[in-house]
């Protein structure tokens, strides 16, 4: 495994003169060696680099963690899926999503299209054990669709600090976990995110995101096809615009620590079981015979 990492600014500021040269943080990301695939998991080494950019700066980018022929398998019928979706908001219908281009689509929750390297995977769910600690469950499955010459969305967070009058932010509760079926870059209008800013207090002010610009400047997201993403829930995001001519689809999927209140549990067709199975993860997952009507289903407020 190789890891590409600069020093935290706050380690930065701690350091002091002794490191003035250090670069801006640019990426925090592991990628996974054969070993570490054949295996389906970290070494202790890799897990804590990986927790440890997760505490520190919000994200950790994991290569080569997912097998390409189910993001195949995906992208293909997510994409008729969106060009359904787009029909239906051309004829008026409602359809989530923010922003002209950005739709908020569920990948199937049927077979054949559920993958344990997506549902569970082993290398995430290690991570976001390593961070959230036992009994850590999903409480979502959804994703962001960013189609060709969408806008530019408002910078955001997913969910503000669970204390918003504190000045200093609590431990990570809640952690997304971002899987595309394809490359990610920023031609692609790929996340643009605020390295470190879910330690971030206060309202979204224009004055504190100039001040935060100034002092870490974001960038955006890089993930080739295979990776995964891990966000802590907090950090300041975006979707981009997409100039290229391909449909970017982004899976989300958002783990809790345990005492955390339970939404209604996620609805999969029965047979797809398997894909769920994992000793860390409770998948919170119910599963019946018909296929979920999942396109045009609800989207509880995630991600
Ligand atoms: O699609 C993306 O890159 C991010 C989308 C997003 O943050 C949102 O729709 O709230």
């Amino acid at each position: 495994m190789s890891i590409r990492r600069a020093l935290a600014p706050t380690v930065r500021r701690r350091l002091g003169s002794v490191v003035p040269t250090q670069p801006k943080v640019t990426a925090m990301r592991l990628v996974l060696s054969t070993d570490q695939q054949l295996a389906r998991c970290l070494d202790a080494e890799s897990l804590q680099q990986a927790a440890t950019a997760l505490r520190d700066e919000g994200y950790v980018i994991l290569e080569k963690a997912v097998d390409a022929a189910c993001l195949d398998v995906l992208r293909e019928r997510m994409t008729a899926d969106t060009h359904e979706l787009l029909a239906a908001q051309a004829k008026g219908e409602q359809v989530s999503g923010w922003m002209r281009g950005h739709l908020q689509q569920k990948p199937p929750h049927h077979r054949p299209f559920l993958f344990a390297d997506i549902v569970a995977n082993p290398f995430a769910v290690q991570v976001t054990h390593a961070v959230l600690g036992d009994g850590l469950f999903n409480a979502f499955y959804s994703g962001n669709t960013n189609c060709p010459g969408s806008e530019q969305q408002p910078l955001h967070r997913d969910s503000r600090q669970l204390w918003p009058t504190w000045d200093t932010a609590h431990p990570a509760t809640t952690l997304v976990v971002n899987i595309s079926p394809m490359d990610c870059d920023a031609d692609r209008g790929s996340t643009e995110i605020w390295p470190g800013s879910h330690l971030v207090t206060g309202e979204l002010t224009d004055e504190l995101i100039e001040a935060r610009r100034a002092e870490v400047p974001p960038i955006r997201v890089e993930a080739p096809k295979g990776s995964v993403m891990i966000r802590d829930i907090r950090l300041w995001h975006r979707g981009m615009p997409n100039s290229s001519d391909q449909i970017r689809h982004m899976i989300a999927m958002v783990h809790q620590i345990h005492w955390f209140r339970r939404v209604p549990v996620l609805r999969f067709q029965r047979g797809a079981e398997d894909a769920f199975e994992s000793d860390l993860l409770d998948a919170h997952a119910e599963f019946f015979d018909a296929e979920p009507e999942y396109l045009f289903g609800p989207h509880p407020n995630h991600s």
